[in-house]
C-alpha cells in the first residue's frame, strides 16, 4: 500500500542483482519518521531504568547506601551488585570468554562502570534518584597506560579472577619467528617504525538500550534491544539467567547504526531483564550519549612496533610486528574464540612476502572494556593501517614512489588462491587493475607534478596511497565460533500461493539496507520481483538461528544462504513445472521467472503459476510435497577477501597546521555487486569514518583515568564540512566460493581510508623530514610534527 515506487522491479526486471537504481525499500519509513527504534517501544505500565556509574577509575567499594533513593516516591526498586550477587547475576560472560561485572560488587575498574540501578515510574525520576545513592569508595592506583600495566609493580586490576597476579590478558603469536629473523638478517634494508592506533569509539547515532518484558505467568521474556546479534544474545541470556531459551524472544528493531558497538552484551541489557523480573513490569533502559562514549565498547588501542625488510630495489621480503594491546578492564572483545587478536594475522597485506611474524601481548587497564570490531572485521583495521604505513615508511627510505613500490610487490592474479605467510587463504584478487583505476580517476601523474610546483612555492600538499585486502565473512565453522556457537547462518524462504514471498534471515540490519539487497538476491535466483519479496530479520521468534551482523559477514554468509535457499525452492519449482508441462525435468529450461520446454518457449509456466499449483488442488508429481518453501543453514567454505585502492589528496595550512582533505578517490572490489547505490553509500560512510579517525577522534584519558572523550564536544566526529566529495570507482573480482561471487564491503572504506589520509599528511610534511606521525592528526599534532617536537606516547 505504502510501497516505494522505485522499489518495484522497474526497467530492469531481468537483472535484480547489480540493478543500478534500485532505491532502498526501508527508506520510506526512515525518511518519514516511521522507523521503530528501541526507544520507540512503549508498553503499558512500563517502568524506566537508570544506571549509577563509577566516577573513578579504580577503587574498592566500601559501602552503598540506597535508602534515600528507595524513599523517592516514584522509585520502584534500587538494585546493587550485592543484590545481584544473591541472584547469581552479578557477573556475566563476555563474548571472548572473560567475565564482566553487571554491577560492581568488590571494586570499580573503570570510570563509568555500572554500580547500581534505579527503576522508577519515569526516566526523570530514575535519573534524579541516582543522585540520592551514596557510595563510599576507597581509591586505588589506576592503571591507565598499557605499558604500565605490564610493570610487575602495577596494581592487579582483575583480582576477581582466581589466582590472578598480573594484568596479562593473553600472549599470542603468528607466523614464523626464525624464518622472519633470517630474512631480516640478510635483507639490504630494514625499517622500524612505532605506530599507535589510538582508542576510538564507534559512536552510532542511536545509543544502546533495551526494553525487557518478563511475563511471570508463562515465564516468557521478550527483550527489545539494540543488538547486532539477536540469536547469539538469546542463547547467552538463556545460559546466564537460566531462562529456557524457547521462552526468550530477542527483538532487534530498527537500529540507528551499530558499527560493531552493538555486538557485545552490555550490563544495561541484563539490568533491564533483572528489573522486569523483580518488578513484574516492562522496563526500559536507554543510555545517554556520555554513557555510550564512556562505557560501551571502544575500538583499537594498539601500540605497534612494525618492521619491514626489503631489497635495495624495493622487493619487500618480510614484515614483523610486536603489539601491545590495551583491552580495558574486562576483555569485551568479540572475535572468534580461536582468534584472540581477531584477524590481525592479515597484517601481511596485499603483498607477496617471504616471511612474516607477529607477537602480541594484551593487558587489562582501568579503562572501559571493549576492543569491538568497529567497522573492522576483527582487528583488520589495525592490520591494514600497520602494513600500509610501513610500506610508506619503506618508500620514504628507498626514495621510491609509494604506488610503484606497492605494484612491484602485489600478489599476482595467478597466485590466487594465495596462502599468506600467516596462514590465511585469500580467495581471489586482481590488484593492479584496481590500483591503476584509482590512479586514472585521480590523475596521479598530474597530481605529483602539481605537488612539485606547490612545494616549490612553500605549499604543503600531500598525496597518500593505501591498498588493502580484507578478510570478511566469518566464518567456516570448523575454525570459527563465538563461545562455542558456530559462525554459520540460517535462511528460510516461503513462496505464498499468489507468488509473493517472504525470506527470513538470521542476520539483521543496522542501516545497511538488507530489506532491499536480500530481496534482490532472492529475486535474481527465483525471478520474483524484489518488491514482491518481504525480508524478515531481527526477531528470534521469526527467523532461523545465526550469529548476527558484523565483520561484513551478511553478504558473504547470509547472502550465500539466501541465494542457495532460493535455488532449493527453484529446484522444487522445477519438479512441479515438469508435472504441469508434462515433460521431464531435463527438458525444462529456466529463464528468470519461468520454466519453458526446451526448444519451445511458448510452452512455459511462471514461478507464480507454480506457486499456485504447489499450494492448490490437483496432483503434484510423485514424491513432491505441497507448498513451496525451503530452509538452509549455510556454512561458508572460506572468508571472502575484498580489496581496494585509495588515494587521498590533502593540503595543510602552514600557518595553522590544519589538514584539509581536498580529494579522495576510492576504488573498491567486493566481487559481484548486488546494489551499487548501497555499496556507494557504505563506502561514503566508511570514508567519513576514516577522516574522523585519521584527523579528529581519540578516546583519551588523564592520568587518573578520567575519560576525556565523554561527549561529542570532546570526542569530535566528522560532519559533511570535513569531508570532500568522494570519488568512487570499482573493479569486480568475484569470490570463487560464494554462490553469486559477492564479497563483503560494509567495512572496507573504514579499514582502507585511515592509512591513505595519514600517508597523505606525512607526504605533505616530507619537506620537514618526517616519516611518521600518529593519529589523530589534529592541528596541534601536525604543528608539533612540523616543529620536530616529540610525539605524544
Ligand atoms: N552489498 C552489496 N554487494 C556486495 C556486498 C555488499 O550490495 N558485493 C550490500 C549488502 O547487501 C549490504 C551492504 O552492502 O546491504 C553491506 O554488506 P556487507 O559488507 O555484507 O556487511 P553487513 O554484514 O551487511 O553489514 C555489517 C557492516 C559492518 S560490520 C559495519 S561495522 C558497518 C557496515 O555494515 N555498520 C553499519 N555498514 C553500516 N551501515 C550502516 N548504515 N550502519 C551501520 O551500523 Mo562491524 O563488525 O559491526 O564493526
Amino acid at each position: 500500500v505504502d510501497q516505494h515506487p522505485a522499489a518495484a522491479f522497474e526497467d530492469n526486471d531481468q537483472k535484480p542483482v547489480g540493478h543500478g537504481r534500485m532505491l532502498r525499500k526501508e527508506d520510506p519509513r526512515f525518511i518519514r519518521g516511521k522507523g521503530r527504534f528501541c526507544d520507540d517501544v512503549q508498553l503499558p505500565g512500563m517502568l524506566h531504568l537508570a544506571i549509577l556509574r563509577s566516577p573513578v577509575a579504580h577503587a574498592r567499594i566500601v559501602s552503598i547506601d540506597t535508602s534515600a533513593a528507595e524513599a523517592h516516591p516514584k522509585v520502584k526498586a534500587v538494585v546493587t551488585g550485592a543484590a545481584l550477587a544473591e541472584m547469581g547475576l552479578a557477573w556475566m560472560p563476555t563474548l571472548s570468554g572473560d567475565v564482566q561485572a553487571v554491577l560492581a560488587t568488590d571494586k570499580v575498574r573503570f570510570q563509568g562502570q555500572e554500580v547500581a540501578f534505579v527503576v522508577a515510574e519515569d526516566r526523570y525520576a530514575a535519573r534524579d534518584a541516582l543522585e540520592l545513592i551514596d557510595v563510599e569508595y576507597d581509591l586505588l592506583e589506576p592503571v591507565i597506560d598499557a605499558r604500565r600495566a605490564l610493570d610487575p609493580s602495577a596494581p592487579v586490576i582483575r583480582d576477581d579472577l582466581d589466582g590472578k597476579r598480573n594484568n596479562h590478558v593473553f600472549d599470542w603469536e603468528t607466523g614464523d619467528e626464525a624464518a622472519t629473523e633470517a630474512v631480516f638478517a640478510a635483507a639490504d634494508v630494514a625499517v622500524t617504525q612505532d605506530i599507535v592506533y589510538p582508542r576510538v569509539h564507534p559512536a552510532p547515532m542511536e545509543t544502546c538500550g533495551s526494553v525487557a518484558d518478563y511475563d511471570r505467568i508463562d515465564g516468557r521474556l521478550t527483550l527489545w534491544s539494540t543488538t547486532q546479534a539477536p540469536h547469539a544474545h538469546r542463547t547467552l541470556y538463556a545460559i546466564v539467567a537460566g531462562l529456557p531459551e524457547h521462552k526468550i524472544r530477542v527483538i532487534s528493531p530498527d537500529l540507528g547504526g551499530g558499527f560493531g558497538g552493538k555486538v557485545p552484551i552490555y550490563p544495561g541489557y541484563v539490568c533491564s531483564i533483572v528489573a522486569s523480573i523483580v518488578t513484574g513490569k516492562p522496563v526500559k533502559w536507554m543510555e545517554d550519549r556520555s554513557e555510550n562514549l564512556t562505557s560501551t565498547g571502544f575500538a583499537r588501542d594498539y601500540i605497534m612496533r612494525g618492521e619491514i625488510a626489503a631489497t635495495r630495489d624495493g622487493r619487500i621480503l618480510a614484515v614483523r610486528t610486536n603489539v601491545l594491546a590495551d583491552h580495558g578492564a574486562f576483555n569485551g572483545v568479540a572475535a572468534p574464540v580461536k582468534y584472540p587478536a581477531g584477524f590481525f594475522g592479515v597484517f601481511t597485506g596485499s603483498y607477496d612476502l617471504e616471511a612474516a611474524y607477529c607477537k602480541m601481548t594484551a593487558v587489562y587497564t582501568n579503562k572501559a572494556p571493549g576492543g569491538v570490531a568497529y567497522a573492522c572485521s576483527f582487528r583488520i583495521t589495525e592490520a591494514v593501517y600497520l602494513i600500509e604505513r610501513l610500506v610508506d615508511c619503506l618508500a620514504y627510505e628507498l626514495k621510491m614512489d609509494p604506488v610503484e613500490l606497492r605494484i612491484k610487490n602485489f600478489i599476482q592474479p595467478e597466485q590466487f588462491p594465495y596462502k599468506t605467510k600467516t596462514g590465511w587463504v585469500y580467495d581471489s584478487g586482481d590488484y593492479e587493475p584496481t590500483m591503476r583505476k584509482a590512479m586514472e580517476i585521480a590523475g596521479y601523474d598530474e597530481l605529483r607534478a602539481e605537488q612539485v610546483e606547490r612545494r616549490a612555492r612553500g605549499e604543503l600538499m600531500g598525496i597518500g596511497i593505501s591498498f588493502f585486502t580484507e578478510a570478511v565473512g566469518a566464518g567456516p565453522r570448523k575454525d570459527m565460533d563465538i563461545l562455542g556457537l558456530g559462525m554459520a547462518d540460517g535462511c528460510e524462504l516461503r513462496v505464498h500461493p499468489t507468488g509473493k514471498a517472504v525470506v527470513r534471515l538470521s542476520v539483521q540490519s543496522q542501516g545497511q539496507g538488507h530489506e532491499t539487497t536480500f530481496a534482490q538476491i532472492v529475486a535474481e535466483e527465483i525471478g520474483i520481483p524484489p518488491a514482491d519479496i518481504d525480508v524478515v530479520h531481527g526477531d528470534t521468534d521469526q527467523t532461523p538461528f545465526g550469529l548476527g551482523t558484523y565483520g561484513s559477514r551478511s553478504t558473504p554468509v547470509s547472502g550465500a544462504a539466501a541465494a542457495l535457499v532460493a535455488r532449493k525452492v527453484r529446484d522444487k519449482a522445477r519438479l512441479i513445472a515438469s508435472g504441469m508441462l508434462e515433460v521431464s525435468v531435463a527438458d525444462l529450461e529456466w529463464q528468470k521467472g519461468s520454466f519453458h520446454v526446451k526448444g519451445d518457449p511458448t510452452k512455459s509456466v511462471t514461478i507464480q503459476d507454480i506457486a499456485m499449483r504447489a499450494h492448490g488442488a490437483g496432483d503434484l508429481p510423485e514424491g513432491v510435497e505441497g507448498g513451496l518453501e525451503a530452509q538452509i543453514c549455510y556454512n561458508p567454505e572460506n572468508l571472502t577477501y575484498p580489496h581496494g585502492a585509495y588515494i587521498c589528496v590533502v593540503d595543510i595550512d602552514p600557518g595553522t597546521a590544519q589538514v584539509k582533505v581536498r580529494r579522495f578517490i576510492a576504488v573498491d572490489d567486493c566481487g559481484t555487486r548486488i546494489n551499487p547505490m548501497i555499496i556507494e553509500g557504505q563506502v561514503h560512510g566508511g570514508l567519513t569514518d576514516g577522516v574522523g579517525m585519521a584527523l579528529m577522534e581519540m578516546i583519551a584519558f588523564d592520568e587518573d583515568g578520567n575519560c576525556l572523550g565523554g561527549s561529542l564536544m570532546d570526542y569530535l566526529i566528522p560532519t559533511s564540512l570535513e569531508v570532500p566529495d568522494w570519488e568512487t570507482g570499482f573493479t569486480v573480482t568475484p569470490s570463487p566460493h560464494h554462490p553469486i561471487g559477492a564479497k563483503g564491503v560494509g567495512e572496507s572504506a573504514t579499514v582502507g581510508s585511515p592509512p591513505a589520509i595519514v600517508n597523505a599528511v606525512v607526504d605533505a610534511l616530507k619537506p620537514f623530514g618526517i616519516r611518521h606521525a600518529d593519529m589523530p592528526l589534529t592541528p596541534s599534532r601536525v604543528w608539533d610534527a612540523m616543529r620536530g617536537a616529540p610525539q605524544p606516547p
